[in-house]
């Protein structure tokens, strides 16, 4: 071949090649960046959630920055700042409260970067501040658990005297699931919350809560109303330490239905656990990529739950996912 078509054909795969590294590194700058700020670590629940967010971020070849917050508001907020000034494509976090977002979501969308509420929502007037809110209804989580109570006491006289171990104060899951058990039990004056006090979603938090209501009110209570797995384990940990056969003396109602939950199910010391799934992840990416690519998104996309009586649990257990 002449020397002169050699060079022609020569520059010709030259500049092939050039675009085809332009495009290609062109394609990789086209990666989607999602900077989520997580909660914390407090629970098995919240374990699950960040593997779900993780392992759906990477199965979607989204680029994920992570951050846990220790369950401080301030250092949610912290998080998010930092993903305004990285200039990410898409914010997604998990509110630990309700209230107080404002100021930094207002800085998002000056910053025009959409923001996704997972697992838990916020209490703010201009809804334009998120795109949309994916997670449980914990009022609904509630109501099953109040309508499970008004079943397994519905030939009962009473008085039902009711011990309730709340999740993170001003947190959603917590406001709404005693909200929805009180909507229910309020027609039935044989149920009474005679106590109430924050375990903050942590075994810790419930046992020692638990250790205080035995004390203060001892075999009074008929119930024990858990607004998570953790929380109602430590409460069970504090009654037989007392001496009390939890799920026998004392009806132990729980959320979230993990391992956990369906372990001490199958033991007795469980007798219903209301499923809220952490397993959120998958719907995340979905929602990132459908924002990215312009599409319009439903403001609330909520999980679809079950709940699980004792009786069910050896042989759902083996299915359990988290
Ligand atoms: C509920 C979630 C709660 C779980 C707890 O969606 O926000 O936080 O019920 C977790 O286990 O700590």
């Amino acid at each position: 071949m002449r020397h002169s078509r050699r060079v022609a054909l020569a520059a010709l795969l030259g500049s092939a090649l050039t675009l085809a590294i332009g495009t290609g590194a062109h394609a990789e700058d086209k990666k989607i960046t999602l900077g989520f700020a997580q909660v914390g670590a407090e629970s098995a629940w919240r374990t699950a959630n960040t593997v779900s967010v993780k392992s759906a971020a990477a199965d979607a070849g989204i680029n994920l920055k992570f951050s846990d917050a220790q369950q401080k508001q301030e250092n949610q907020i912290k998080a998010i700042r930092s993903y305004i000034a990285q200039k990410v494509d898409v914010i997604a976090f998990s509110p630990v409260v309700e209230s107080g977002w404002e100021p930094v979501l207002i800085e998002a969308k000056n910053a025009k970067i959409p923001v996704i509420l997972t697992d838990r929502n916020i209490d703010v007037k201009d809804k334009s501040l998120y795109v949309t809110m994916i997670g449980s209804d914990f009022l609904e989580e509630g109501r099953r658990a109040g309508k499970w109570l008004e079943e397994r006491y519905k030939n009962e006289p009473g008085p039902i005297n009711i011990a309730e171990l709340q999740g993170t104060v001003g947190s959603a899951p917590a406001n709404d699931r005693r909200a929805g058990l009180l909507e229910v039990i309020k027609n039935d004056p044989k149920f009474k919350v005679i106590a109430s006090q924050s375990g903050d979603f942590t075994l810790a938090g419930g046992k020692q809560v638990m250790e205080a209501f035995v004390k203060t009110y001892g075999k009074k209570i008929n119930v024990v109303y858990a607004h998570n797995d953790d929380m109602a384990l430590g409460a069970i940990q504090a009654m037989e330490e007392a001496g009390w056969k939890p799920g026998k003396d004392v009806s132990v109602v729980s959320f979230d239905a993990t391992k956990g939950g369906f372990q001490a199910m199958v033991a007795g010391k469980i007798n219903v656990d209301v499923e809220c799934s952490p397993l959120l992840g998958p719907q995340l990416m979905t929602a990132v990529k459908d924002i990215v690519a312009g599409k319009q998104l439903p403001k609330r996309i909520v999980t679809e739950e079950t709940v699980f009586p004792m009786s069910v649990a050896a042989e759902v257990l083996p299915t359990r996912k988290y």
